[in-house]
């Protein structure tokens, strides 16, 4: 008797638990559908996503980045997922075994996708609809669902063992066991063929309307073939690469980056989709007038073409989070111009669409001498959307994060005293020039080298200062200088290379650079945080 009890148990908890999966199922189909209509920032899935990553702590960030590189998103969204069908599975269990607590569980992730909804920015209370109308339809279908797993389990035990069921008779409510033992078609047999019957057409919607759902805004967020349809007026001025400013040696660096190999980051889920055609740039905060500019009066302020080296304050010695590239774009200093900041500020605060911040000293975006931008072309084409269609700021000297921001919505003009950016409060600096540096891209350390002359090659920056020389040292046998490419301006990297008559054995090479103030690059360690990496590369190679 305890063995067909115990499996009977076995038996609801494992359907209670399927009617749980199935419920969460329909939840976020109903959402992700209906974020189609009220805007993606509406899908529970992305904005809690958005929002984990928002507040992993940032050692955690990096080991997701080392562990998965380039999919540490899809991880988070294999993880999420996971956590969802275990929960969802809990949730089915508790509905069946102490309704509501089934419900009440589902409701409580409803409330906290709403809140993570919410937050994100550019919320209004529509965005949160998908979410709530999500939370109704699978808390409606849980509930019903664990009606029916529990009439049939009770009422198929009630006649041939009743003892078996009279100590978990407390966590059924009398209301909802079936009545009427003695009818002809047995309510058991009636729960149970509605319970499959419910899950199987909510579960086959479920994966249709989020299949659907997926189709869909795969084609509209056609924003790509915006993008390719977009043809932007010619330069007015092009950078000018002077001769002898590429060297040509095997594996070093190309001297401009090629879009589709130039490093990537941001905390962007889904890469937003902006449409050009709505785009706009609001320019505020401590300012004579607000303004507010399309993509079209943007362009028609005249674009230049200007060469600049942007460089990740997560780049480790020897890394390659940075890129050459050729920007398209207007100075940022014209746009402010239309604004008019008011004295006393002394600082933009440059928002994208998708919530990241980026604190920039107003004075670098106002200096006649330094080129920031918001550019609208990366070497010839417009932006790729991963790297801030339509428009981004560009900043040379100044890591990324504080300048950089792509899908860029708003400059807001303030203080330091007033704002601080998305990575302010997450443990780096509000402010962060680069930090001049060289890295040696050949030989590397896990390819053996042949005996004889081998070039010993790289890059070095120092933007917007400039490279002045380079220095290598084999063996610790003193620093040799190194023959420097002609470099573009002062803003990009230069390329760099020594000679050397490699012999058998293993050898250690270092790289430092020196930059046109007279500034040696720093020899210590210093970690990324909380304002960028330093220290010489030193590298290990084996001569065969
Ligand atoms: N909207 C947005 N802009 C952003 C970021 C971001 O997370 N979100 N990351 C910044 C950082 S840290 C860097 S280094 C650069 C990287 O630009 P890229 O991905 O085009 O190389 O973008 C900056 N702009
Ligand atoms: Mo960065």
């Amino acid at each position: 008797m305890g063995e067909a009890r115990r499996r009977r148990r076995v038996g609801l908890w494992a359907w209670a638990a399927v009617s749980g999966i199935v419920s969460a199922a329909v939840f976020l189909a109903v959402a992700e559908a209906l974020a189609l209509l009220f805007g993606a920032g509406g899908s529970p899935i992305l904005a809690v996503g958005g929002f984990v990553i928002d507040i992993v702590p940032q050692p955690f960030k990096e080991f997701a980045i080392a562990t998965f590189g380039e999919y540490d998103k899809l991880a988070l969204i294999a993880g999420l997922a996971l956590a969802v069908v275990i929960a969802s599975a809990i949730a089915g269990i508790l509905q069946a075994v102490r309704p509501p607590l089934g419900v009440i569980a589902l409701a409580v992730a409803g409330v906290l996708s709403v809140a993570a909804i919410v937050t994100r920015t550019g919320a209004t209370v529509l965005v949160a609809v998908p979410a709530v109308a999500g939370t109704v339809a699978g808390a409606l279908l849980l509930a019903s669902l664990g009606q029916h797993v529990r009439g049939w389990q009770d009422t198929a035990s009630a006649p041939a063992d009743p003892a078996a069921d009279a100590p978990s008779a407390p966590a059924v409510p009398p209301a909802s066991v079936p009545e009427n033992p003695a009818a002809p078609r047995s309510p058991a047999a009636m729960n149970r063929r509605a319970f499959f019957r419910t899950t199987a057409i909510a579960g086959a919607s479920a994966v249709l309307i989020g299949i659907g759902a997926r189709i869909v805004s795969a084609t509209t967020s056609s924003i790509a073939a915006v993008r390719q349809a977009l043809s932007l007026p010619a330069p007015r001025s092009k950078v000018t690469i002077p001769g002898g400013a590429e060297l040509d040696i095997p594996g070093i660096s190309p001297l401009i980056t090629p879009n589709a190999d130039f490093y990537r980051v941001d905390t962007a889920l889904t890469v937003p989709a902006v449409d050009p055609s709505t785009w706009r740039l609001v320019v505020d905060g401590m300012v004579d007038q607000r303004v507010d500019i399309g993509f079209d009066d943007l362009v028609a302020m005249g674009l230049d073409e200007y060469a600049v080296t942007m460089t990740c304050v997560s780049n480790e010695v020897g890394g390659s989070l940075l890129g050459n590239a050729i920007w398209l774009g207007v100075p940022v200093r014209d746009v402010l111009a239309l604004a008019g900041p008011q004295p006393g500020a002394d600082m933009v605060l440059s928002r994208s669409v998708d919530g990241f911040t980026a604190s920039t000293p107003l004075e670098a975006l106002t200096d006649d001498g330094l080129d920031a931008i918001l550019a609208v072309g990366m070497n010839g084409e417009p932006l790729p959307l991963e790297h801030g269609f339509p428009v981004r700021m560009v900043v040379p000297g100044l890591y990324g994060y504080v300048s950089a921001t792509k899908w860029i919505t708003e400059l807001k003009v303030t203080t330091f005293d007033a704002d601080e950016a998305y990575w302010t409060p997450r443990g780096y600096s509000a402010k962060a020039p680069i930090k001049l540096s060289s890295r040696i891209d050949t030989p590397t350390s896990g390819a053996p080298v042949k005996t004889g002359k081998v070039a010993v090659a790289g890059v070095a920056w120092a933007q917007p200062v400039g490279v002045e020389r380079v220095e290598v040292n084999i063996d610790d046998a003193g620093w040799r200088p190194a023959t420097l490419s002609t470099a573009i301006n002062d803003d990009t990297w230069v390329q760099w290379f020594v000679e050397w008559d490699a012999a058998p054995g293993t050898h250690f090479l270092s790289v430092r650079a020196v930059d046109k103030r007279g500034t040696t690059q720093v020899e210590e360690r210093a970690p990324i945080a909380p304002d960028g990496s330093t220290g010489w590369q030193r590298i290990l190679v084996t001569v065969q």
